[in-house]
């Protein structure tokens, strides 16, 4: 049994160096069909192969290598993160110092601009009051001028006036006025007379009634009369007889020269013949030069115009 027991055991070991030989990867041998008796089996139960070492070796050894790597690039990554953290807390610095730079800077404009807003409002008051003062020595110009130009219309007509004296006082009698080789003479303010008795008057001095044959004439006399105005007293009264009628012919009106009347000057709706009784002219002192005579009864009391025509030299 033993020598039996030993062949047995030596053939067992060359089948399982066979089997090793055959398969390296094969762990676990249970048992050999061919090896004889039951006995003599050789069983290898439960232990790891060397090809399970291996693997396992080569498994291990790629998870190293993984995490090495892995460790490798998280300190990688670490490394550039650090470093741009250090980038971004330089920056980080570096704007804030930058801020706060804009903000004194921001600060210093800030103040300016106000002390500008403060100059701009004190140089637009400034402003104003040269305006109100320049509008009030241009009011006070303007007056001025108005008086000037006022003075200046007054001395004018003075000095009309007086050319007009002086002309008249060497050919014309005292108070008469001048014009062309005409003298007029006007009655007294207060003195009022029927037309006849005006005329009576004039003939007294050495003069008739006033013929008014031109414009000329009749602007003249217009202004004249302007001046010897009295607002207070009602219009018809105010009026001075000329040397106009058509006693003879009703609407043939003549003057006391002998002539016809070519062109009149009479208010609009006149000469009327007012109740068939009015024959004599009369002129008004009117706002409208060309328009300022009418037609009256002859013996109504009114004042008159006389004028003395001069020899021609
Ligand atoms: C009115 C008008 C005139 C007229 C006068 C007389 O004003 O009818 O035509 O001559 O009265 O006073
Ligand atoms: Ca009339």
């Amino acid at each position: 049994m033993k020598d039996s027991a030993i062949y047995t055991e030596n053939k067992s070991e060359d089948a399982y160096n066979q089997l090793i030989s055959e398969d390296d990867n094969e762990l676990r041998i249970e048992e050999h069909p061919h090896l004889g008796h039951p006995d003599t089996r050789h069983k290898v139960v439960n232990g790891p192969s060397s090809q399970t070492y291996r693997l396992t070796a080569v498994i291990l050894g790629i998870l190293c290598t993984v995490l090495m790597s892995t460790i490798i690039g998280l300190c990688i990554s670490y490394k550039g993160l650090s470093e741009k953290h250090i980038v971004m807390s330089q920056n980080s610095s570096e704007t804030n110092r930058n801020l706060e730079q804009l903000k004194a800077n921001y600060d210093l404009l800030t103040a300016a601009l106000v002390k500008v807003q403060k100059n701009f409002q004190e140089e637009v008051s400034a402003k104003d009051s040269m305006q109100i003062e320049r509008d009030r020595e241009r009011k006070r110009k303007e007056l001025l001028q108005t008086q000037t130009e006022a003075l200046m219309n007054e001395q004018k007509n003075l000095q009309a006036d007086i050319t007009m004296k002086e002309k008249s006082c060497s050919r014309c009698p005292m108070g008469w006025v001048l014009l062309q080789s005409s003298c007029y003479g006007f009655s007294d303010t207060d003195q009022v007379l029927s037309w006849n008795l005006g005329r009576e008057e004039c003939k007294k001095a050495g003069a008739d009634l006033a013929v008014i044959d031109s414009q000329e004439k009749q602007e003249f006399i217009q202004g004249i009369l302007m001046g010897k105005r009295r607002s207070s007293t009602s219009w018809h009264l105010n009026g001075y007889w000329i040397g106009l009628h058509d006693v003879h012919t009703e609407g043939e009106w003549k003057w006391v020269d002998g002539t016809d009347l070519t062109k009149g000057f009479w208010f609009d709706g006149e000469p009327n013949d007012n109740y068939s009784a009015e024959d004599c002219a009369a002129t008004y002192p009117k706002e409208t030069p060309l328009k300022t005579w009418n037609d009256a009864p002859c013996d109504f009391p009114l004042k008159w115009i006389c004028e003395i025509k001069l020899q021609e030299p």
